[in-house]
């Protein structure tokens, strides 16, 4: 199972932007398979822990008020090479250096509200996922 999922989260900006089918059908037609997916919302101090990485940053009070501020889609996600083919598909974290055709090129609003995340080690997608979906192992 190593090197072939992936964790993705669709943001509030791109969700409440009515965006979710848009994405969820380029990550389809991108060739990854939906193993796990919902609609839920992060508190402040979900969100929090989820980037707890980031809690030095200058940007970390921000990011963790905008992930907790609206409806967001996780999901886990399986190909070959997923972590790295998924970071491909999305693109650069700044939407003005992501490449065209990429998620973020398309939807996103700002560096910030980039409108998808997507798990930077085969360790984190591991992690990100049993976050959400607890009972990853049966899926
Ligand atoms: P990534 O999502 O491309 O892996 P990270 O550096 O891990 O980027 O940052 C996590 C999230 O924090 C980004 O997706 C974005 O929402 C937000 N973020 C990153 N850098 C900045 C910044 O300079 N200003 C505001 N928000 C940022
Ligand atoms: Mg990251």
């Amino acid at each position: 199972m190593a090197g072939n999922r992936t964790f993705t989260m669709i943001k509030p900006d791109a969700v409440g932007a009515g965006n979710t089918g848009a994405i969820i059908k380029m990550i389809e037609e991108a060739g990854f398979k939906i193993v796990a997916m919902k609609k839920t919302y992060m508190s402040k101090e979900r969100a929090g822990q989820f980037y707890a990485v980031h809690k030095e940053r200058p940007f970390y009070q921000d990011l963790t008020n905008y992930m907790s501020s609206g409806p967001i889609v996780p999901m886990i996600l399986e190909k070959d090479n997923a972590v790295e083919d998924f970071r491909k598909l999305i693109g650069a974290t700044n939407p003005q250096d992501a490449a065209e055709g990429t998620i973020r090129k398309l939807f996103a609003k700002s560096i910030e509200a980039n409108a998808i995340h997507g798990s930077d080690s085969d360790e984190n997608a591991e992690i990100e996922g049993r976050f959400f979906f607890a009972d990853v192992e049966k899926f």
